[in-house]
């Protein structure tokens, strides 16, 4: 695990049991699409609203998942 990892992984585990839950990944989440922001949106909007809605999500999930 590289100390970027060890990093972000201490830092959002929140209650220290060195495993993340659903709710400390969905934290991850949120803060990798508000660091890349519009962007982000840009690229995974579908309909072009403006919005990512549930179905767009997990689009973005699988891709981030995709590219780990
Ligand atoms: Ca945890
Ligand atoms: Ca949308």
């Amino acid at each position: 695990m590289t100390d970027f990892l060890q990093f972000s992984f201490d830092k959002f585990d929140e209650d220290g049991n060195d495993e993340l839950s659903f709710m400390e990944f969905e934290k991850i989440f949120a803060n990798f699409i508000a660091t890349s922001g519009s962007t982000m949106i840009k690229v995974f909007d579908k309909n072009g609203n403006g919005l990512l809605d549930k179905a767009e999500i997990v689009q973005v999930r699988l891709s981030v998942c995709l590219n780990l």
